[in-house]
């Protein structure tokens, strides 16, 4: 039977996407990679220091443990790809070429590789953004999904590569903290909320985003590749929606269970990134065509996070 690789493994989504593909198909099955740790989170199985554009290496690692799903996760997010936008260009679009071109060669059963709602750009419609609204980022991480969205597309029609993708929103978790992205601070202002301190958002407190719950996020991309092939009308990226806020929205639904909890608004760089992207996503495709429903609202989610939070804190 054939293996699932991971790239990207230890990232914010990596992390607990690799625990849970291990839970179903069993640690052995599930390979882990990614070229920094920690590798704490994704529990035991085997691990592969991997750098995606080393093609041959790859290769290695894919022949090796007889690879035939991939969950391509290695990219650098919105606001680090702004700080280095040569690093950011090669690594997740050359990264992903290397994965699609192994997958059509040595014919894979399946590749899963995540967008982001920065595929869209300010004249996109704001609210209910639309499947197929103008994509016209002005990121160069938007830039780079925008691409790697057509390459999909392209090794789909043209080699018949079975390659599936999710425009996620920002992620939250309390298991792992993400890296780089604009949508980062509603991670943090749960940790300095346990922490009993006072938050500095880098954004407005009105500048609503998508957002998804981790367990949400882990599910769509299982749900998305167990969906049966003719389901599967988009090939460039679904559209996912789940919860949509601002920094005071969330702000307020964590007072409503800290009352005392203060937050400051002192925008940075990332705000002009968070005003270019929509404020909340329509994702009826996704729904009519594989069954998406998330499960987690912004209630749902502070509780989540502020029940478990700080177990995992203490643990560190
Ligand atoms: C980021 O903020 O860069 C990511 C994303 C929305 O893709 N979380």
């Amino acid at each position: 039977m054939a293996n699932i690789l991971v790239t990207g493994a230890c990232g914010q989504l990596g992390s607990e996407l690799t625990a849970e593909l291990r839970k179903i198909h069993g640690n052995e099955r599930v390979v882990a990679s990614d070229i920094n740790g920690p590798v704490t989170l994704i529990g035991d199985g085997p691990y592969e220091h991997l750098d995606v554009m080393n093609k041959q290496h790859l290769e290695k690692v894919i022949e090796k443990y007889n690879i035939g799903v991939v969950y391509h996760l290695a990219a650098i997010l919105s606001a680090n790809s702004e700080k280095n936008i040569d690093l950011a260009w090669k690594l997740n679009i050359d990264g992903l070429l290397n994965v699609l071109q192994l997958a059509q060669s040595r014919k894979m059963e399946r590749v899963f590789w995540p967008s982001s709602i920065a595929v869209f750009g300010p004249d996109a419609q704001k609210k209910k953004t639309p499947q197929n609204s103008p994509m016209n980022p002005t990121t160069v991480y938007g830039i780079s999904k925008v691409a790697g969205e057509h390459w999909c597309a392209y090794f789909h029609r043209k080699f018949g590569v079975d390659v599936r993708s999710l425009r996620y929103p920002g992620l939250i978790g309390y298991k792992s903290l993400p890296g780089g992205g604009t949508t980062d601070y509603a991670v943090d202002i749960y940790h300095k909320a346990v922490a009993g301190e006072k938050f500095s958002c880098f954004l407005e407190k009105d500048s609503a985003l998508p957002m998804m719950y981790m367990d949400d996020a882990v599910k769509a991309a299982i749900d998305l590749m167990n969906a049966p092939e003719e389901n599967i009308t988009i090939r460039t990226s679904y559209n996912v929606s789940a919860i949509s806020f601002s920094p005071e929205e969330i702000a307020t639904s964590i007072q409503a269970r800290i009352p005392g909890f203060d937050v400051a608004y002192e925008p940075d760089y990332r705000q002009e990134i968070a005003s270019s992207w929509p404020d909340s996503i329509d994702d009826s495709a996704a729904r009519d065509d594989w069954g998406w429903k998330p499960a987690f609202d912004l209630k749902k989610m502070t509780a989540d996070m502020l029940k478990n939070l700080p177990g995992v804190l203490e643990g560190m």
